[in-house]
């Protein structure tokens, strides 16, 4: 079942887009698809589908015919736009197939890929949301798992693909580390931050002076950000001994590392306020 809904996703997939896209804007696509005209194309597909066991001896010449000559009047039902006929007739071919295979006339295995193809025909006239994660059969890859729907994230090491874009695991993009990053992180910091000064200073993370970071490769929570360019002050607590005269400034340099080691800067100013007079000498 699961291996036919695949193979559906990627055909559905090849419609319209590129691979690269199909991760991102699957969902909206799917939804864009999700029309009896869908329905009739998949129809469509599985007469061919069909047709061609017959030709490589799959399934047996009469069996075979019994099953196009019910897929050719679901087609024409759906050509006729009778939608809820034609779901009937769907209910009534899963019947047949499950009755063909269960007396031997026609391969378990075929059956079973038929049957789930009939159920993506049905899936597409009535789209429900079996397992209530916000995404219907025809858009879901496992409609009877929550945890799995396309904009899901990608979970690298459990042997699904979690978020329907075909690709399991180390196959899915998402899960390929970045190999080669030269490119240092991208950093923008503030023009200034205004702080009032405290008897005790004024702690403050790095962060705080950043207006925008990214990576090409590292994930946000995976830089290190800090105020020396080893990574290593990740904070600071600013007193009166950091404040230079006559404005009570302090220049700031706020260093950003991704995980190969690449890291950039920016500079921005610390403004103290102190009207406690906190600083003034004694
Ligand atoms: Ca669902
Ligand atoms: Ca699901
Ligand atoms: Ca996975
Ligand atoms: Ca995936």
């Amino acid at each position: 079942m699961k291996k036919i809904l695949f193979l559906l996703l990627i055909a559905v997939g090849m419609m319209g887009c590129a691979k690269e896209q199909v991760s991102a804007d699957l969902n909206a696509q799917f939804l864009e698809l999700r029309t009896p005209e869908v329905a009739l194309e998949l129809t469509n597909a599985l007469i061919d589908q069909v047709t061609q066991m017959i030709a490589e001896g799959i399934i047996a010449q009469g069996p075979g015919n019994s099953i196009l000559s019910k897929l050719e009047s679901i087609k024409k039902k759906l050509e006729d736009g009778k939608t809820n006929v034609a779901l009937s007739k769907l209910d009534e071919l899963i019947a047949h197939l499950e009755g063909l295979a269960f007396g031997g006339a026609i391969d378990p295995d075929a059956a079973a890929q038929l049957i789930a193809q009939v159920g993506s025909i049905q899936c597409e006239l009535n789209p429900v949301d079996e397992d209530g994660d916000g995404s219907p059969c025809n858009v879901d890859c496992d409609d009877h798992n929550p945890d799995v729907y396309p904009g899901h994230e990608e979970i690298c090491d459990n042997g699904i693909d979690d978020d329907c874009d075909g690709q399991v695991d180390e196959n899915d993009p998402d899960c390929t580390p970045c190999v080669g990053d030269w490119e240092a992180p991208t950093v923008l910091c503030v023009q200034s931050l205004l702080k009032q000064m405290e008897p005790e200073g004024i702690p403050l993370l790095p962060s705080a002076f950043l207006a925008y970071y990214w990576d090409n490769c590292s994930a946000i929570e995976d830089l290190v950000v800090s105020f020396d360019p080893d990574g290593l002050q990740t904070s600071k607590t600013f007193t009166c001994d950091d404040l230079l005269p006559p404005n009570n400034q302090v220049l700031i340099n706020i260093w950003v590392t991704d995980q190969a080691g690449n890291k950039d800067y920016c500079q921005t100013l610390l403004l103290v306020h102190d009207p406690d007079g906190i600083c003034e000498a004694p």
